[in-house]
């Protein structure tokens, strides 16, 4: 018998006894993830292509705290970043099935399983970046993160991904006529392949973390990404003509398994997504911030920037692909509504 039970009443010595088992009982649940309410506390597990420090993955971590204040300690977040469990694609089919519960990927890795994830992602379509946000935080945004549960997925938010311009090892490009014949790498996504078609070059869909080398070793010519990417992933290493296109606004988005929603009780999904539009703000800050350092390491590190490049004529250049990927009244839909916000 333990010292504290001597000099005890049976009564007492009975409720010292069964407060040992409940403790005892409660450290055995706790080794096991079950907390005292019968609910499995978990570690969400989220994947990211980028770098630790990168504002996708920092956002990604404050959610993660957010979420383990207010369900006061029971769930948390892990950010896997820099591709570590796989590309956008195969980590979107693990989460799809449950393997990972979260994954945050630009929108264009959505596109051939959800159509209306095209239209974000669509050339020029944003008029700017107050714009893109206005957009996203309202309605149509909404729209769109709904129209991802059909195919099993919880769009939980949208990030900044800045303006995708392009870049290359060799020739520069500043018209539409530079492109020609170009092998360009692109996202997996068909709608980025066409674009490339529309402007006379070749495309090699490759997943992120393939592209360095394939610049490297000249599998292709170039790519195109935003001023983080370009610099975080040292592109501008090995390409170091930087064209400000500015095609594409495509946003980043963060999306839950639904598979593994579905067993989570309501309150706590209602915690997850505050969680998620909460730490859009951080991520803008981060992501504001990381623009304008990022735009200073490249051309410190011997980017050559090109300013006048025709815009407009990437633009007019890019139109077939909205009658081809935004074609049927829904989208169509989508892309007026997105015009008519100022
Ligand atoms: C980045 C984006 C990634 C990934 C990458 C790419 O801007 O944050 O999610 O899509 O581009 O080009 O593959």
């Amino acid at each position: 018998m333990p010292a504290t039970q001597q000099n005890q009443t049976g009564v007492q010595q009975e409720e010292t006894m069964h407060k040992l088992i409940t403790a005892a009982a409660l450290a055995a649940l706790a080794a096991t993830g079950v907390t005292a309410t019968g609910a499995t506390a978990k570690e969400f597990r989220s994947s990211d292509v980028h770098p630790m420090d990168y504002p996708t993955v920092q956002a990604v971590v404050h959610m993660g705290k957010l979420i383990n204040e207010r369900t006061t300690g029971k769930h948390s977040v892990k950010v896997f970043g820099q591709s570590v469990l796989g590309s956008e694609k195969d980590t979107i089919e693990q989460t799809k099935i449950g393997a990972l519960d979260m994954v945050r990927v630009n929108i264009s890795a959505f596109n051939n399983i959800v159509p209306e994830t095209n239209v974000p992602a669509l050339p020029f379509v944003f008029k700017s970046k107050a714009h893109m946000r206005k957009v996203l935080d309202g309605a149509v945004g909404d729209d769109i993160l709904k129209a991802l549960e059909a195919q099993g997925f919880i769009g939980l938010a949208f990030y900044d991904s800045g303006s995708r311009s392009f870049y290359t090892t060799k020739k520069q490009i500043k018209t539409v006529d530079d492109m020609k014949g170009m092998k360009i790498r692109v996202q997996q996504s068909d709608m980025w392949v066409a674009m490339m078609q529309a402007l006379g070059a070749n495309a090699t869909p490759l997943p992120y973390a393939e592209v360095y080398t394939a610049l490297k070793t000249g599998v292709v010519d170039g790519a195109e990404n935003n001023w983080p990417s370009y610099e975080s992933s040292r592109h501008y290493e090995v390409a170091q003509t930087y064209s400000i296109t500015e095609h594409s606004m495509a946003p980043e988005l963060l999306v839950f398994s639904k598979r593994v929603w579905d067993g989570l009780p309501v309150n706590e999904r209602d915690i997850i997504r505050q969680a998620a539009k909460d730490s859009v703000p951080v991520m803008r800050k981060l992501w504001d911030d990381r623009e304008a350092a990022a735009e200073k390491t490249v051309t410190a590190g011997g980017a050559k920037i090109l300013t006048d490049v025709d815009k407009k004529a990437f633009a007019t250049a890019m139109q077939p692909v909205y009658a081809k990927f935004a074609a049927d009244a829904k989208l169509q839909d989508l892309v007026k509504r997105i015009q008519a916000i100022d």
